[in-house]
């Protein structure tokens, strides 16, 4: 095909997606990344950490990312490495504690990520559901009570997916003791630091938090990364030991973690949005995303909708009984947001192309779609 032609159906492709600059998609986690990530992704497009002796430059780089990532989450003299997101981070992570631990049941709350149904089919252990508080965390006598000799892992979740909640992590390892405690911080490990920074929230939920041995931390989400950029980082190399394999034809003498060949142009993506961002800038995010999470629910309450609860991150969702038919409805008029069960609500992810004019949009698009449902 002459590449005219190639360029011709990829840009006709590109027109057919959703773009967030556009402002009309509600619901997704991802955002669009810094315009250096994109650039030096695509420098290192070829590169694959699977093989690191090949690549050193991109390998100093990983090492200075998951160096800096570790600071941010406290975590000294662990051991960290770049991902396809929080699904393989989450996985992994089950991986190793089942290997350590011999055992196969992991107690998680209710809202944790679907992710961990799949890790518990891959890896033929049981996912066994701790439920939640009033507030919509992981409810600390629940879980006491289901504590065993069989567990191998407890999970809790730094930012929920459907509500931003935050799990009472200090409060979940005192009862976990010495099973293996993984934190899922796919979203809320680029959130949380810097509300904690602002002086708008505080937490016990990273590597402060003793008995905390792993976690998942996206950059795709709020780290304005390429994807996929996704970090796991666990508290001590040794960890890694059960779950690493001879790769003897490599240039490395062991493989460590599910993936072969890495995505390694998105180290470089995530590179360049963290030292070009800095502390400064995500706390700037931050700051605009809250901001913002405020105006929403204000101009919510104006056209007749709840929060479930007072957001404690960017993420909000809204009561309601008819959460599929506006859904339906304002995907309809060209709004894509998402709705979630329990409770049934509507769900918006204020990310930070979503600001105070897209926000007036589409409160007045959603009330018109109110009334003709
Ligand atoms: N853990 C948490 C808390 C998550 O929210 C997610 C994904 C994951 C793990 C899994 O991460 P990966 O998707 O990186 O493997 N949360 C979003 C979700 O499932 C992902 C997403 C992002 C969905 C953008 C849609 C979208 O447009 O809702």
């Amino acid at each position: 095909m002459p590449s005219e032609e190639v360029e011709r159906r990829l840009r006709e492709a590109y027109e057919k997606d959703f773009h967030f600059e556009d402002g009309h998609v509600l619901g997704s986690m991802c955002s669009k990344p810094e315009e250096l990530a994109v650039k030096y992704h695509a420098l290192f497009s070829e590169a694959n950490l699977g093989n690191r002796g090949l690549y050193p430059g991109t390998a100093m780089l990983e090492d200075e990312l998951i160096s800096d990532i570790s600071e941010l989450v406290h975590l000294r003299n662990g051991w960290g490495q770049f991902v396809g997101g929080g699904t393989e981070a989450n996985i992994t992570a089950m991986w190793i504690a089942r290997n350590l631990s011999g055992k196969k049941k992991i107690l998680a709350p209710e809202s944790a990520h679907f992710s961990m149904k799949k890790a518990a089919d891959l890896l033929g252990m049981e996912l066994v559901d701790v439920p939640l508080d009033d507030g919509y965390r992981m409810d600390a006598d629940a879980l006491e009570s289901r504590i065993e000799e069989d567990v191998a892992a407890v999970m809790g979740v730094a930012g929920s997916t459907e509500l931003g909640t935050v799990d009472p992590i200090d409060e979940i390892s005192g009862i976990a003791g010495d099973i293996f405690l993984h934190v899922d911080a796919a979203f809320g490990g680029m959130v949380l630091p810097f509300l904690e920074e602002l002086g708008i929230w505080r937490g016990n939920w990273d590597f402060r938090v003793e008995g905390v041995d792993s976690m998942s931390l996206d950059l795709h989400k709020m780290g304005m990364a390429t994807v996929p950029s996704g970090i796991l980082l666990l508290r001590n190399r040794e960890y890694v030991g059960p779950i690493s394999v001879e790769s003897p034809y490599l240039t490395t003498e062991r493989n460590i973690g599910l993936a072969g060949t890495r995505p390694s142009g998105a180290v470089a993506g995530a590179y360049a949005a963290i030292k070009s961002m800095g502390r400064e800038g995500y706390r700037d995010i931050v700051r605009r995303c809250m901001d913002n999470t405020r105006y929403l629910v204000e101009k919510m309450w104006a056209v007749g909708f709840e929060p479930v609860i007072e957001p404690v991150t960017n993420v909000v969702a809204f009561r309601t009984d008819d959460a599929e038919r506006i859904r339906a409805e304002m995907d309809r008029k060209g709004w894509k947001i998402s709705v979630i069960r329990r409770p049934r609500a509507i769900r918006i992810v204020v990310m930070p192309y979503v600001t105070k004019e897209v926000i007036e949009q589409f409160t007045e698009v959603l009330s018109d779609a109110l009334k003709s449902l």
